[in-house]
């Protein structure tokens, strides 16, 4: 029941952060921010992080599920192994992006922070 409680939450907070980024030219990283976006080539379901946020879990959507993304700050993708001592962390450089990135760490992304 509390897990029902969060996810709603969770799933309320993402459609709430969604919405400007869907209306924002998809092709282009916010200013300061990474995006993600659940297709390759920068289409689907898309969500940007800020440093200034700090540690976040990717949305559902995007949650091992990244098929591509653009970095206008520096980073860390996260992928879990074991909570809370063990993972994968992949370092992101503002500038990085890639087409496609489902094959390769998009596969297992969980969770963006400011560092690894
Ligand atoms: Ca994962």
């Amino acid at each position: 029941m509390r897990l029902a409680t969060l996810t709603g939450a969770v799933g309320l907070a993402v459609l709430a952060c969604a919405t400007p980024a869907l209306a924002a030219t998809p092709s282009a990283a916010r200013a300061g921010d990474i995006c993600l976006w659940s297709g390759r080539d920068y289409t689907g379901a898309s969500w940007c992080w800020n440093p200034g946020n700090g540690y976040v879990d990717v949305p559902p959507a995007l949650h091992d599920n990244v098929g591509s993304f653009q970095a206008d700050a520096a980073g860390c993708f996260i992928n879990w192994i074991h909570v809370p001592d063990r993972k994968e962390t992949r370092v992101v450089r503002d500038g990085d992006y890639r087409r496609v990135y489902k094959n390769d760490f998009g596969g297992r992304i969980d969770a963006v922070a400011p560092r690894c």
